[in-house]
């Protein structure tokens, strides 16, 4: 385990004071208890930053220029900061309110922006904002790409100050909830909920709580099984809801601050009720009644598809999956169930429609899962700013009410008002002393829970924000590293594979080109390219899928026409001689993003190089570093890519470049 780590954007780095210091002569905290763990980690985090950036150290004083006070009228996780007469006053509805408003306030000293006259209204708009860690417990990370885990170590549950930090810095973004072990339950995992664990386990919990954070573990659903020593986990067998009840119980009575269990069933090898001819609904059901009395909830993934299906007669698609599996049982979850979806209907691709299960899903609680871990967007090491993608995500009009019905909605609770909601972020962090391997790829993270807490932000401001509190204010870094990571997923979707189709990757790993290379592919290219043209039929002449969207989408993607071109080949075969909007040929198309992938990435390269002597030296090469390995990968997409093309379509570039 390395044992050194950055601040990353907590640094609290010297700052100019632009009149804000005189706020922070005294502090007075009005109606919370300042026992209380949360309101003590906020004074801390106050003290620390203000003392770094300010170089001053508050006072404690009943009259004060710097006011914190509880306000019952609002929101338990929301605040209001103002400024009059030169006293500043942070009202908050309860202590994570308090805490979130303390880091508002840090984070408008590192941008160097002046609090005189501030008038701030903040609560966040989704309920849960989680991360899901999918670390294990022999210290690999499924799909982790900056190091092992930090929480386990040869088998052992991990909390020392690098705990502390996490939920420093996860609070900082407002996240309240932390899923600490892959989903992927299996060996010491599954031991979590035992003897053997709950002391350590309930240590990292407490670590956790100080700063607002509730803590949940991913399940077993076999647990009864593995480690109960039944020969069941039937979820109607009397036998099987004993054991749990017993169980549960003791996670409580152990783990106080255990938010509740996060669960992937009947998925890629993993157990689940279709093994007793149960449905989901009475899986999560049952552990859902048992937990209610402690207040815990069970999120229940439906990444639920059969990855042996043949689909070549077009009546199967794994597309229509987790929407198949789920949408007749809409209505029978209980109320602390969350069916937490991922954003499409594959497998965070660079470039999926929408599940049509979020919002196709009326009288259930919903949570968006989203990943900033880069499985298929670079791995961390070619840039890939997901802000963009996320948003597009959660501006998404389902269609699913009269009003309320974009993704946003729905996972806020506007839409069916409900509490039980949010979004999930399977998240990039590992021992890396960066935390995320790229230094550049923590936009993402602090981005994420930028964006849970307030979905109006947008790309830019939470780009511009994260630079500026960890490179501080020069204008030009500003400039430079906005110019990289803005276009930086659609320069990664240019390079990689077009226009919704998706995979193409080194089966397994998920980086780097292989065309024909799903692993799943026993019958043959998922993509269906031929010499005529590329794409899968989805349409009701197809395999259906675009019907499960409610009207006007069914028909949008229903349609050649009308589909989003960015999505065209995932629902529709398509000549390459089709003539795209841009008047531009199919092939054409395809020839021309993967040669400026390339050049884009050329460019941003020149944009950071012109930094050299503006970031640390450790920062700039770890990043130089990548960015060369990032080049390489994006010239062998190209020319895998063209050139693979090419041979199927005998069509050669309009423009007569060289096709490796
Ligand atoms: C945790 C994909 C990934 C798996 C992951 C799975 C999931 O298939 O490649 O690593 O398993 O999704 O989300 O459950």
């Amino acid at each position: 385990m390395k044992n050194e780590w950055t601040q990353a954007w907590l640094a609290y780095e010297k700052r100019e004071e632009k009149g804000n210091g005189a706020y922070f002569a005294s502090v007075a905290v009005n109606g919370f208890d300042t026992e209380n763990v949360v309101v003590q980690s906020a004074l801390k985090e106050l003290k620390k930053g203000i003392k770094g950036m300010l170089d001053a150290e508050p006072m404690m004083a009943d009259k004060a220029t710097f006011v914190m006070k509880k306000d019952f009228a609002l929101n338990a996780e929301g605040y209001t900061l103002t400024e009059t007469d030169g006293v500043l006053t942070l009202a908050a509805g309860g202590e994570n309110g308090l805490l979130y408003g303390v880091f508002e306030v840090l984070r408008r000293i590192a941008m160097e922006k002046s609090l005189q006259g501030v008038s701030v209204n903040a609560a966040p708009d989704c309920p849960l904002r989680m991360l899901n860690h999918w670390d294990n417990m022999d210290n690999s990370i499924e799909r982790g790409y900056s190091g092992e885990s930090f929480f386990f170590e040869d088998n052992e549950v991990v909390v020392n100050d690098r705990t502390v930090d996490y939920a420093r810095l996860a609070a900082s973004v407002g996240i309240n909830g932390v899923v600490i072990n892959n989903v992927n339950v299996k060996q010491a995992a599954s031991y979590l909920i035992t003897d053997r664990y709950y002391a350590k386990v309930a240590e990292m919990a407490k670590v956790f709580a100080d700063y607002g954070i509730k803590f949940f573990m991913s399940l077993n659903y076999a647990s009864t099984i593995e480690i109960g020593g039944m020969n069941s986990a039937d979820p109607l067998d009397p036998e099987v809801i004993s054991w749990w009840e017993k169980k549960i119980a003791e996670c409580y009575a152990n783990i106080p601050n255990l938010g509740g269990f996060l669960v992937k069933a009947d998925s890629e090898g993993r157990p689940g009720p279709f093994t007793y001819g149960r449905t989901q609904a009475d899986g999560a059901n049952m552990l859902a009644d048992i937990i209610k009395p402690y207040g815990g909830i069970i999120i229940w993934r439906c990444f639920v598809y059969n990855c042996q299906q043949d689909w070549r007669d077009y009546k199967t698609d794994r597309a229509r999956a987790g929407y198949d599996n789920f949408i007749e049982m809409d209505g029978d979850y209980h109320e602390n169930v969350i069916l937490q979806i991922k954003n499409g209907p594959m497998d965070f691709q660079i470039r999926e429609p929408i599940s049509p299960l979020l919002g196709g899903l009326k009288k259930t609680n919903q949570m968006l899962e989203v990943q900033v871990a880069q499985e298929y967007t670079g791995h961390q090491i070619d840039v890939c700013y997901l802000m963009p993608m996320f948003k597009e995500v959660l501006d998404f009009k389902t269609y699913c009410s009269e009003k309320n019905d974009c993704v946003k909605d729905i996972i806020s609770g506007k839409t069916l008002g409900n509490t039980n909601t949010g979004i999930a972020a399977v998240i990039n962090t590992g021992n890396d002393k960066n935390w995320t391997g790229n230094d550049l790829a923590a936009a993402n993270f602090y981005g994420f829970g930028r964006l849970g807490f307030d979905t109006e932000l947008s790309s830019e401001e939470i780009a511009e924000e994260w630079i500026r509190l960890t490179f501080g204010n020069d204008p030009q870094v500003i400039e430079k590293v906005m110019g990289i990571l803005l276009p930086s997923r659609a320069t990664y979707e240019k390079y990689t594979s077009p226009l919704g189709i998706g995979w193409m990757v080194t089966p397994h790993v998920h980086y780097g080109c292989s065309v024909d290379g799903y692993e799943y592919s026993r019958w043959g290219t998922y993509h269906r390219a031929d010499h005529l043209g590329i794409g899968v039929d989805r349409s009701h002449n197809g395999t259906g899928y675009a019907l499960q969207y409610h009207e006007p989408n069914a028909s949008m993607y229903d349609s050649m026409e009308t589909c989003p071109e960015e999505l065209l080949l995932f629902f529709h075969h398509v000549p390459y001689t089709y003539v795209l909007k841009s008047g531009k040929t199919l092939i054409q198309h395809i020839y021309d993003t993967h040669f400026e992938g390339v050049e884009e990435v050329e460019k941003m390269i020149a944009a950071w190089e012109s930094l050299k002597e503006k970031i640390a030296p450790e920062v700039y090469d770890n990043v130089s570093e990548r960015f060369g390995r990032q080049l390489t990968n994006a010239r062998e997409w190209r020319d895998q890519v063209n050139s693979y093309f090419y041979r199927k379509s005998g069509i050669p570039d309009e423009k007569g470049r060289q096709i490796w």
